[in-house]
């Protein structure tokens, strides 16, 4: 009863349809995603606006968009409860964005580590929309007065650009956006490439080998997990420097819920070879059922268009409350409805 009176939080958070989804993806965020769906008021994006930062063809991006639509439902999004919403379907990201641009400074922009990634990485195209990323990120939290938002570690900085820009706006206008914050996963929150234990494991690596797909048949994951770089010590133990032994015990202490101790008793006197087929199988015994229902529901193109049109309406109808009051403040006169 007491529960019952308790106003539930609201939890937004968004993933880009820019590949295919990976094991760093579902362990740092939609993993959150779903177990969160009882007890908060739920609401995912698929971030399609974000990924035209990075040039896209245009037959692959639409494929892309179904696809990571299909791989989100099915590690366990139920619509009815959480909403799960195309950006690009609602105006109103766009339309916040340009003003939380306004009110974002370059210097700020300047600063985050995302920008001078992709800019290296994308060196012939470091465009504006790049650069303002941020900002129609901010956009998507604040539009729909988020209290929490489940994120790899990777978005933190993101998140407090966020905060900073929701503060200096309502600082000018009054109480206008709930000031957010992040859910970082204990484990799992920064997943590496298998291939390149230093880097962090990313739908756009070259290297397949260092990445593991929700699309992998089985074969291919237990392949990539017994490739898997390590070091020369031979023994599984999680100890600075052992990037490669370190990333294995962490996802396979993010999948099995054991602590590093019980881990490194459980391979006491173990080669890297027996540990390395664990933590295949166990990735194996939590992604082979995703992706049976993911291959169903793509089957069924109906199904998910009827997903994302009621998410699409109940996204407008809750973000437009929100961008109305923001643009009243500023000064903005509204159209007449
Ligand atoms: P891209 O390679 O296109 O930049 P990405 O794989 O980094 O994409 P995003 O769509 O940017 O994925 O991120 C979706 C969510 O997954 C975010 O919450 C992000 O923090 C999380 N995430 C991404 N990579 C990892 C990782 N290696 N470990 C843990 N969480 C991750
Ligand atoms: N930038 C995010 C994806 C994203 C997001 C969001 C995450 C876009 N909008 C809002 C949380 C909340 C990324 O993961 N690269």
């Amino acid at each position: 009863m007491e529960n019952e009176t308790v106003k539930k939080q609201v939890v937004f958070s968004a993933i880009q349809p820019s590949g295919t989804i990976t094991l760093g993806n579902y362990l740092g965020a939609i993993r959150n995603w779903v177990r969160m769906q009882d007890d908060y008021h739920c609401l995912y994006a698929l971030a399609d606006l974000h990924t035209i930062t990075v040039r896209q063809d245009p037959a692959v991006m639409r494929q892309n968009i179904l696809n990571a639509y299909a791989s989100v439902m099915a590690c366990g999004i139920d619509v009815d409860k959480a909403p799960f919403f195309i950006q690009s379907h609602n105006p109103n990201h766009s339309q916040i964005a340009w003003i939380l641009d306004c009110y974002t400074q370059f210097g700020e922009l300047s600063r985050m580590t995302q920008f001078k990634d992709k800019s290296l990485r994308h060196a012939d195209n470091i465009n504006a929309g790049l650069f303002t990323y941020p900002a129609l990120m901010a956009g998507d939290i604040l539009l729909y007065q988020a209290d929490k938002v489940p994120v790899g570690a990777d978005q933190k900085q993101h998140i407090e650009l966020t905060r900073d820009i929701a503060m200096r706006f309502n600082q000018l206008y009054g109480n206008v956006f709930r000031i957010p914050e992040g859910f970082i996963p204990k484990d799992g929150a920064r997943v590496m490439s298998l291939q390149n234990p230093t880097a962090k494991m990313s739908k756009s690596d070259e290297n397949i080998n260092g990445c593991v797909l929700l699309t992998d048949p089985d074969t291919v994951i237990l392949k990539k997990f017994r490739r898997a770089v390590t070091d020369s010590e031979m023994k599984v133990r999680y100890a600075p420097g052992k990037d490669g032994i370190n990333n294995l015990m962490s996802i396979y202490s993010a999948v099995t819920g054991l602590s590093f101790e019980q881990i490194e008793r459980d391979f006491d006197g173990k080669g890297y070879g027996d540990f390395k087929t664990a933590v295949g199988e166990a990735v194996i015994a939590e992604l082979s059922p995703i992706r049976k229902r993911y291959e169903e529901l793509l089957k069924d193109r109906g199904y998910i268009e009827e997903c994302y049109s009621k998410s699409d309406a109940f996204a407008y109808r809750l973000s437009s409350r929100t961008i109305d009051k923001a643009m009243k403040k500023i000064g903005f006169i509204l159209p007449k409805k």
